[in-house]
């Protein structure tokens, strides 16, 4: 598991260099826009259960047959894994976006994710839907301009938006 600032010390390391100019600039920019990177996590995290629940809601609405009988969140069992998996999914993002960096999320989450679907037969896209209504809640959540000295907060934005999407594409 590596932080944004780790990744670029091995990089460096591997080559037996020190660090770029390139590479120093990327971190002062991480480090002067710190701030955002901080309230976005404590935005999501604090909101993080109506994050999943409404995304799981509007999942539910959009594919139906998944809470019909024999569906894939049929059974308060099911429902509750299903709540669960969006949540870890949601926390393991939160944590790439802390770090600056997709490791985190890649190891311990996603890595075997896709054949664990697969082999307790549920739906890869489906998870992968969910995922993104997560994503679209998030980053209204993360980038609403009230109550918060107001900056550009683009780049990061869009950093957020790649987790997210990263952990549907290894679902889908
Ligand atoms: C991944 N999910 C499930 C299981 C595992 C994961 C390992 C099997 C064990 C169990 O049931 O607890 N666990 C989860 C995860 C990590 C982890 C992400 C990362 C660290 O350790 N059902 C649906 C939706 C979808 C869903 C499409 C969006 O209809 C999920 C939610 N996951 C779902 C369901 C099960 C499951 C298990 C329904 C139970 C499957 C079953 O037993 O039939």
């Amino acid at each position: 598991m590596l932080d944004a600032f780790a990744k670029v010390v091995s990089q460096a390391d591997s080559r037996g260099e020190f660090l770029s100019n390139e590479q120093l600039d990327a971190l002062t920019n991480m480090v002067k826009d710190g701030n955002k990177r901080l309230d976005t996590v404590n935005r999501i995290t604090s909101n993080a259960s109506s994050i999943v629940t409404d995304a799981a809601r509007a999942l539910f609405e959009e594919q139906p047959q998944l809470i019909q009988p024999g569906g894939n969140a049929y059974t308060n069992r099911r429902m509750a894994a299903c709540l669960r998996d969006m949540e870890i999914i949601l926390r393991y993002v939160t944590y790439a976006v802390m770090a600056g960096d997709a490791s985190v999320l890649d190891d311990r989450c996603l890595n075997g994710l896709r054949e664990t679907y697969q082999a307790l037969g549920v739906p890869g896209g489906s998870v992968a839907a969910g995922v993104q209504k997560m994503k679209d809640a998030a980053i209204k959540i993360a980038n609403d301009p009230n109550g918060i000295t107001q900056g550009d907060c683009s780049q990061l934005m869009s950093e957020v938006a790649s987790y997210f999407d990263r952990a549907a594409s290894a679902v889908a």
